[in-house]
């Protein structure tokens, strides 16, 4: 079951430089940061509603946020759905013909169990479902 947008990560060259201009042209604080070395991102969160900005800075050129900003520049790189179950919505995905990138839930920030689906199989966005604990 999708319970809410869990958030929509950007990413972006400068993680510092867009922090201090999304804080500030926004008027929102960021209130999480994390280095997750296992997706090679450097995340921080801004809390909007019950859902977050998440800005992406790359920690290497051969990193997916990496990739994606030499391939296609800054932009919006993934869709992020809170799920109560990623289990079962991977389940749902693969019973549907949907290409996942990951084969079992790994670990994303917050503590969270997370599963991305392939873009070509989406619309051309890269999803990824979220559990949080
Ligand atoms: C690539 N493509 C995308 C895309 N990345 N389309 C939409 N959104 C994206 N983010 C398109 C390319 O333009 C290309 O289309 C085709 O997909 C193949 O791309 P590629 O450049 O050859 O790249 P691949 O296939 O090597 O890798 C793409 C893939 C990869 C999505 C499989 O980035 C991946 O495994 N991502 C999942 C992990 C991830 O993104 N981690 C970072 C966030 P054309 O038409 O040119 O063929 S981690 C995160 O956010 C965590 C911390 C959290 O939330 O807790």
């Amino acid at each position: 079951v999708i319970l809410d947008i869990d958030h929509i990560g950007i990413a972006v060259p400068d993680l510092k430089d867009a922090v201090e201009r999304y804080g500030r042209t926004l008027g929102v604080e960021p209130i999480h940061r994390e280095r997750v070395e296992d997706q090679g991102v450097e995340e921080v969160l801004f809390a909007v509603g019950s859902s977050f900005i998440q800005l992406l800075g790359a920690l290497g050129a051969d990193t997916p946020v990496g990739a994606f900003l030499e391939k296609r520049g800054p932009g919006v790189h993934h869709i992020a759905y809170r799920v109560d179950d990623v289990a079962a919505a991977m389940a749902r995905l693969r019973d549907e013909g949907v290409r996942l990138i990951d084969e079992t839930p790994r670990r994303g920030s917050r503590d969270t169990l997370i599963a991305f689906a392939h873009p070509k199989d989406m619309g051309g966005v890269l999803v990824e479902l979220v559990q949080v604990p």
